[in-house]
């Protein structure tokens, strides 16, 4: 089921042409408009008729997050205020929110981008969505609102939070699809637990999880757990919001809406483009966006490339899902690891509970690690030997995934921060 046939299964050969054609008006757009732009495309000594191909897109500079900052708060939009309908902006960890805009157009494009998500996903004008991301200037409630509008299915604004009152109206409106970050899901699930709520008695199918990192193993549990099929949806605010890239329902990659974003996968260091279907950073251009468009906006979101088709038929190339971001990523003792690596193991160990955190301090010259674990009741009032076990049994795991020894605590459940948003899984004292 695709939601825009025609564009979402191009011939590959139609959609460069056209994404060609998008680069070189945002391009103009751009270099006309946004001063910024017009500074960098001059010291570069850079005519933006020069840009005769896809690849010459390495002749343009970057964008990223402190570009965005300098330019606080409307530097970059490429339209006058009165033609923006609409401003969303990202808070972010460290330092001054950045802000972003939307013409009517933008809107339209926004809407139906998701509603392509939607589709993929399963979902159709017969579902009833109930969308439990946060309503404001965070990207996500308002942009899968507008989505799910644009598709016909009856939308349910609930935002995020009060996670009984999100129980009892998916009970008493016949909710089929919920939309939400992954932990939230969990959060629901394991309070329909203590509500006595069995989820098979629902109407719940579909659930569209996104905006943060999460394991494969974490998809299990969650479609376990509320009896659903979970897809995974990925977008920034900095480019658009939700609806850059989705997954089918083969749950293999997500598939990116090429037709409005050209990406380029990018090695961190260097800044050249990986090998095909390498890991890389995530570098996004918009190619239809009229009010904020971006360069070559650097992510910090890691990624591959999936070059091969997929049985779905779309055209659109897939990526994995997001390893983590570069921000986010912990070197112990020189190696490289992601909070999800340390996720996908604790989910497959018996007796543990979906919720953990990661404590990094430095002691001594060098990092350490520990990871907190929730573990249920029966183990928490164990014997201590039972314990010891256990600890012993969740380092030896790691070992083996990450290649490098951490710290296990076991926590009694219910004892860590729970976040109807984002998850924050890192605690990095070493910036405090
Ligand atoms: O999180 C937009 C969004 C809302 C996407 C709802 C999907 C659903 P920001 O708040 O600007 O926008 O955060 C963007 O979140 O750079 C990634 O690091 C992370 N992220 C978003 N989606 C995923 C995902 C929204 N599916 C930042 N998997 C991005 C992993 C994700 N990380």
């Amino acid at each position: 089921m695709y939601w825009q046939p025609e564009k979402e299964c191009m011939a590959r050969e139609d959609l460069e042409q056209l994404q060609l054609e998008r680069l070189q008006s945002t391009l103009y757009r751009v270099g006309t408009h946004v001063p910024f732009y017009k500074k960098k495309f001059a010291e570069l000594k850079l005519d933006f008729e020069d840009i005769r191909s896809l690849d010459d897109i390495r002749r343009l500079p970057f964008t990223v997050k402190q570009d965005l900052r300098d330019n606080y708060p409307y530097g970059l939009f490429a339209v006058p205020l009165r033609d923006v309908v609409r401003v969303h902006s990202s808070s972010g960890t460290t330092g001054l929110a950045t802000v972003v805009g939307y013409s009517r157009n933008d809107i339209k494009n926004w809407s139906n981008l998701v509603a392509r998500i939607l589709t993929g996903a399963g979902v159709t004008r017969d579902d009833v969505i109930q969308i439990a991301f946060g309503y404001g200037l965070f990207t996500g409630g308002f942009g899968l609102h507008y989505g799910a509008e644009r598709l016909g299915a009856s939308v349910i604004p609930i935002s995020a939070g009060n996670t009984k009152r999100q129980i009892q109206i998916m009970q008493d409106f016949k909710t089929t699809a919920l939309v939400c970050t992954p932990s939230y899901a969990l959060i629901i699930a394991d309070t329909m637990m203590e509500m006595g709520v069995n989820p098979n008695g629902l109407s719940l199918r579909y659930g569209l999880f996104g905006a943060e990192p999460w394991s494969e193993a974490m998809r299990r549990e969650i479609n376990e757990k509320l009896g659903i099929r979970a897809t995974d949806n990925y977008g920034l605010s900095e480019v658009m919001g939700p609806g850059v890239a989705g997954e089918c329902q083969e749950c293999n990659g997500l598939h990116i809406n090429e037709d409005h974003f050209l990406l380029e996968v990018v090695d961190p260091e260097t800044l050249e483009p990986v090998a095909p279907g390498e890991i890389g950073e995530l570098v996004i251009t918009t190619l239809t966006k009229e009010a904020f468009p971006m360069i070559r906006y650097r992510t910090r979101d890691l990624t591959r490339l999936i070059p091969e088709p997929c049985p779905c038929g779309r055209t659109f190339m897939r990526m994995q899902r997001i390893m983590g971001r570069t921000d986010d990523m912990l070197i112990i003792k020189g190696v490289n690891v992601f909070p999800i690596q340390i996720e996908k193991v604790l989910f497959e160990i018996e007796g543990t509970e979906p919720h953990y955190q990661i404590i990094v301090e430095r002691k001594n010259h060098s990092d350490r690690v520990t990871v907190l674990v929730e573990v249920n009741e029966a183990i928490f009032f164990d014997e201590m030997k039972k314990q010891r076990q256990m600890v012993d049994h969740i380092k030896a795991r790691l070992v083996s995934e990450l290649g490098i020894g951490v710290d296990v605590k076991l926590v009694e459940e219910k004892t860590l921060e729970r976040f109807e948003g984002k998850a924050k899984r890192v605690i990095d004292k070493r910036k405090l």
